[in-house]
């Protein structure tokens, strides 16, 4: 019977004989059907210490790398994508304090330098740190910075020097921050259906709010028949001008099921309004594209649709605003400072959360795919995905240690700003049920971080004017900051 892992295994023995490298044993596998190696070998040099997955790391982690490679100079030591020290003299070691980390996955990186400067690949291994860290040292967490809300869903800064939050509740009210204090007169209150998971779910400010006041909100109506909708209002001040909203899109479908409205706004560097639509419960919607429910939709800051939109052609009324398709849930999506770059975060059903880049015609893969499973033919695969339950061994599948079940919130962190700059330019992500925020690393091959937790269950994420990272959550906001 033909093996078609035997080329593999006679690799590892061949490479044992020439090498007598401990580690590599565990990286063959004991047998044909082994897991991943637990130490990867990249270049010349390999990370011995700590082992590949090793969870529950606490106090000072002593990090070694081992190399038979003689014409090595140095190594240096990485963590999450900075340095944390170099060694000259082999043994090559270099200590981290986990203490200074935020519980949760984190990724230690080495490489080899030789006489010449030239480096090896960066050996790493993916490791879970323990204890009981919010944030990372150097960084405040004020779980308490806004406190009061209830049913929270979505929020949105303004782009002006107040900084005012503009904040919705599903039931229906939009609330205004202002100098750190939660108004107690609502901007507005909308009469909305907030039954499961309708209701006011999504604002967003024009580009020009600064001269214009124009704030656009997507919620759940029964004017007519139960419907999302997406209107224009203009702000006097800290409330509603009155009489001032403009229905701009009103003839998304009639609901059926209650969940799976999605409902994030936001606009892009094109000034153009995208709008994250669930599938509404029914599957088979997110691949039709006549129709505008599981997609990401692309509007005219007045609501009509734009003719360079990739199904305008082919398609008729709203369904000509899909600018991407099989997704499930879009409850929110970001758009990166000053790029076209967009990161859709799609809730998952029963195995996988993901996070996708947002392009122009693509396809998500739902119901065909969720996460890494069933990504063929025309569907791309997510940018990152976890699991709601962890690999065997934990760490050891896509998305590392992260465990969730709703990923609800995501913002990028600008190229400049107070955090150091490890943080700036990478993506943020929260997890509503693991109270969780995770970071991409999107100068590494997006790999993942554990950023923080939150007591509350996120719902949305931005970061503010101030350079602050915002977390909504049903009932607050949490800003993390620096110091
Ligand atoms: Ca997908």
């Amino acid at each position: 019977m033909n093996d078609p892992h035997r080329p593999d295994r006679t690799l590892c023995r061949s490479a044992l004989q020439a090498l007598a490298v401990s580690v590599l044993v565990a990286a063959c596998g004991g047998d044909d059907n082994a897991n991943p190696p637990t130490t990867p070998a990249q270049g010349p040099l390999t990370i011995t210490q700590p082992a590949a997955f090793a969870s529950g790391l606490t106090g000072v982690v002593s990090m070694q790398a081992t190399s038979s490679d003689p014409s090595i100079a140095s190594v240096e030591f990485q963590i999450d994508g900075t340095l944390i020290a170099t060694d000259a003299t082999a043994p090559y070691a270099a200590t981290v304090d986990s203490n200074a980390f935020a519980s949760g996955q984190h990724v230690l990186r080495a490489r080899a330098i030789d006489a010449t400067g030239s480096q090896s690949a960066w050996s790493s291994v993916i490791v879970q740190f323990g204890g009981s860290r919010t944030q990372p040292t150097g960084f405040t967490r004020n779980e308490n910075f806004i406190t009061g809300l209830s049913d929270a869903t979505a929020f949105a800064q303004a782009p002006t020097p107040d900084g005012r939050l503009f904040v919705c509740r599903q039931s229906g009210e939009m609330r205004v921050v202002k100098n750190g204090a939660l108004l107690p007169v609502p901007f507005m209150t909308l009469a909305v259906d907030s039954s499961s998971e309708r209701g006011l779910l999504g604002v967003a400010l024009h580009p020009n709010f600064a001269t214009n006041n124009l704030i656009y909100a997507y919620y759940t109506t029964t004017s007519g028949r139960t419907h999302n909708r997406i209107s224009r209002f203009t702000a006097n001040g800290d409330v509603l001008m009155a009489g001032s909203e403009v229905v701009l899109v009103d003839d998304l479908p009639t609901l059926s099921a209650g969940n799976h409205n999605g409902g994030a706004i936001h606009f892009g560097r094109d000034g153009k309004l995208y709008v994250g639509v669930g599938e509404n419960g029914v599957r088979a919607n997110a691949q039709d594209l006549t129709t505008p429910l599981g997609k990401l939709l692309r509007f005219n800051d007045d609501g009509s649709i734009p003719g360079d939109n990739p199904f305008f052609a082919t398609q008729i009324g709203l369904a000509r605003a899909i600018w991407a398709y099989g997704l499930r849930n879009p409850f929110t999506f970001a758009v990166q400072p000053g790029t076209d770059r967009i990161h859709i975060n799609d809730v998952g059903e029963v195995t996988w959360e993901e996070i996708n880049v947002a392009a122009k015609g693509a396809n998500y893969g739902w119901p065909n795919s969720e996460g890494p499973d069933g990504v063929n033919g025309n569907i791309t695969g997510p940018l990152f995905t976890y699991k709601h339950s962890a690999a065997a061994p934990p760490g050891s599948g896509p998305g590392g240690f992260f465990v969730g079940n709703v990923i609800a919130g995501g913002t990028f962190y600008p190229s400049s700003g107070p955090f150091p700059s490890q943080y700036r330019g990478n993506y943020f992500f929260a997890d509503s049920g693991a109270s969780l925020i995770g970071m991409l690393d999107l100068a590494n091959d997006s790999a993942a971080y554990a950023f923080g937790n939150v007591s509350g269950n996120p719902v949305d994420m931005l970061v503010a004017n101030d350079g602050a990272l915002l977390v909504l959550t049903r009932s607050n906001i949490v800003r993390f900051s620096t110091p």
